[in-house]
């Protein structure tokens, strides 16, 4: 008699994906009295990084070309996923002077 698995496709293919899913970190930055902490962060790609504005003035994370935040309110966050390797410099298009590093390996 032959042998047949008792699971489904759709079970087999998710169990593959895990492993990849679960080394995917997510990186929380602040932004606080017009600053961007930390700096300078280093993630894997298809990490996810977490923008939280904690000041009483909208920002935005801005990589030109890269990704955009659009305006991200006081109290408000902004999450994406980190994008090909690369060192990417962005800005906060309202302060200019807001200034960051992502390194994605
Ligand atoms: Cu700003």
């Amino acid at each position: 008699m032959k042998r047949r698995s008792l699971l489904p496709p759709a079970v087999l293919l998710l169990a593959a994906a895990l492993p990849f899913a679960a080394r995917a970190e997510t990186h929380t930055l602040t932004m606080e009295g017009m600053k961007i902490l930390p700096a300078t962060v280093t993630v894997k790609r298809g990490d996810r990084i977490v923008w939280n504005n904690k000041d009483v003035v909208p920002h935005t994370a801005t990589a030109q070309g890269v990704f955009d935040s659009g305006a991200i309110a006081p109290g408000k966050s902004w999450s994406h996923a980190a994008p090909k390797p690369g060192t990417y410099d962005y800005v906060c298009t309202f302060h200019p002077g807001m200034k960051a590093t992502l390194v994605v390996q």
